[in-house]
This record gives C-alpha cells, structure tokens and sequence, in this order.
C-alpha cells in the first residue's frame, strides 16, 4: 500500500499542526524553540520520551525549553523505557549529566500535563479533523509505537509522520545504527511498518545541518534570551561534539525533522522502504534503506537525502529571532 502524498487537510494557508515528542537534548531543544517561533505553526503539544536522559531529566528539560520559548503548549511525559530492552542509554557525553548542560535552566512556568505522553499523542490526533496533525519524533519510537498499538487508527488521521532517526549510509552509535533507532529497535520497527508514510530525517541528511561558527555568531547577535540560551547550548553541545565524534561543527539534528515537516522543500526527499534491524550481531537498530524501486517492492516511505544548508539556517535563525 502506498499512501497518497502529504495533503494539509486545513488546505493551504491552514496553520500546520505539529505534534512534537522529544528527549531534549540540545538540538530537541533547538527544534522546540525554532516551532515556538515560526509564524503559522501551531504545537499541538509535546510528549516526552526517555532517551537522551532519563524521562525525568528530559521531562524537565522540556519544561525549561517551554517557559523559555514562552509557550503554553501541553506538555506531557511519556515511557520512560525502551520496550523490549531494558533501560534508556543515555548520553551524558554528549547531552552533559542534566540532559542539557550548557545553558542556565529556569525553573519551568510551564505545568507539566498529569496525562500519559501516549495518551496525549492519541487523544490530540483522534480529536483533530483527519490530516491536520503532523508527528515529529526526535528521540526514541517508544511513545509513538505505544501509541499506535493503544489506538491503530492515528495511523489514518495523522497528516504525516516526519521523524529524526536512522540512516540509509551510516550509523553514530554503531557503524550500523543510529541512537534513536538503537534505543529502541522494537519501537522503530512498529513505527516503519505500520500502515502510514514515514519521513525519514537520518544522519545522511543531519550531518549537512551543521552550526558552523557564522551560524553561532547569528545567534549571539540576536541579544535576545532565546537567542542567549542557544548560543549557551551550542557552547556545549559543539565542543562535546567535536571530542566524541570528531565534528568541527556540530549536527542540529532534530531541527531538520521539524523544518521538513513545515517547509518541506528545504528538505529533498526519494521515495523508499526501510525495514529496522532486530536481529544482526552488528547491525541491531540498523535502517535498512532501499531506494531501488524494484517491482512488488513499495516504497511507501521517504527518505531524506539533501538539504538547502542557506535555506535551513535562514529559517531557524529567523524562527529563533521572533523570540524573546
Ligand atoms: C544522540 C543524539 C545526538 C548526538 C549523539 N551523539 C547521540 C540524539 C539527538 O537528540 C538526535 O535526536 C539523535 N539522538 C541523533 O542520533
Ligand atoms: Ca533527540
């Protein structure tokens, strides 16, 4: 089955109504601030899921981003664990030992929601009108696959489903693998084969949105809070990058799922199937890509190949700047 392409029900003009889940996480963050202040963009809510830290590092993360960027979306904490594996893998190496080392953390405005991650994604998509939501995911699948297998009609309702993960060349936590999708293979593979079309934002596309010092220095001259907390971020996030992984500027990955969601041309996409490895010695977590368009096959996903880097930039610095 190859779903029809995206359509905004709301028709054009119709703001775009993203549903955000996150393990913030400094590029989470970053995605959450740049949705905050992008003109005709709507958060339905944001749901939390372990995996860059602990649901509760990550929860409160959340909650800090929120007072910063001055929403007052619904936030809502989901699983706390991957499904079948044990525990979250966290990475303090990356993310610092908060989840968000580098800028100073208000103490949240922002009340967290009392309702279950997974019940907030179901309920906001089967409250909507038909194609008006939009699914972001930027951490681990796990709420996501929870929430299809809870209610399997948000696979019909949603608009799309646009996600940071995996990879069709490459991996970061394994040769193979990517971190979301290695967290928590069991949620991916639910996630790739249910009867929706999947956007895959992976590491072929992020490692092109990198914050270069210019990009740095855009920020710095806003003078702005917000623009202040992602200068502090990138502080962190940019030396932690270049030591592990040996990057001279570092990967925004997650923002790259949410411009494609609002901006889909700044974001070049071709059709393909991705099946999750569960099995392989090496490649557990692996997304295996095939772009081939054989016969029988459906490439009934995309996958993201290419972005407009100046674009890009102009867009989150622009959305960043509208804060206060
Ligand atoms: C994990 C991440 C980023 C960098 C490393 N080294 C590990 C997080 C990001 O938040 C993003 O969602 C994804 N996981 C990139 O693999
Ligand atoms: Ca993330």
């Amino acid at each position: 089955m190859t779903p029809a392409p995206a359509s905004r029900a709301g028709g054009p003009g119709a703001p775009v109504r993203v549903l955000l889940d996150v393990d913030p996480g400094h590029d989470d963050a970053l995605a959450i601030l740049v949705a905050a202040g992008l003109p005709g963009l709507e958060i339905a809510a944001i749901t939390t899921v372990g995996g860059n830290q602990t649901l509760e590092k990550v929860t409160r993360n959340a909650l800090a981003v929120a007072t910063v960027a001055g929403l007052e979306t619904v936030v809502a904490a989901g699983c706390d664990r991957p499904l079948v594996t044990g525990a979250v893998l966290t990475d303090p190496e990356t993310h610092g030992a908060s989840g968000l080392d580098g800028p100073e953390l208000p103490e949240p405005t922002v009340r967290l929601d009392p309702r279950h991650g997974v019940d907030v994604i179901v309920e906001t998509v089967m409250a909507a009108e038909p194609g008006t939501v939009t699914l972001v995911p930027t951490g681990p699948l796990t709420n996501i696959a929870t929430a299809l297998r809870r209610q399997p009609a948000i696979a019909d309702r949603v608009a799309e489903v646009v996600l940071m993960g995996g990879g069709y060349s490459k991996g970061n936590v394994t040769p193979a693998a990517e971190f979301n999708i290695y967290t928590d293979p069991e949620a991916a593979h639910i996630v790739f084969s249910a009867p929706w079309r999947v956007t895959m934002v992976g590491l072929d596309l992020t490692h092109q949105a990198l914050a270069t010092p210019d990009v740095h220095q855009r920020f710095r001259a806003m003078g702005t809070r917000a623009g202040r907390f992602v200068v502090d971020m990138l502080d962190f996030f940019g030396p932690a990058y270049r030591a592990k992984q040996g990057f001279d500027s570092p990967p925004v990955h997650d923002v790259c799922a949410l411009v494609r969601a609002v901006a889909p041309d700044i974001v070049t996409v071709r059709p393909g199937h991705v099946d999750v490895e569960l099995h392989g010695q090496h490649t557990r977590g692996m997304t295996v890509t095939d772009l081939r368009g054989r016969e029988g096959r459906d490439l009934d996903h995309l996958v993201a190949t290419e972005l407009d880097v100046p674009r890009f930039w102009d867009l989150v610095t622009g959305a960043v700047a509208r804060l206060p």
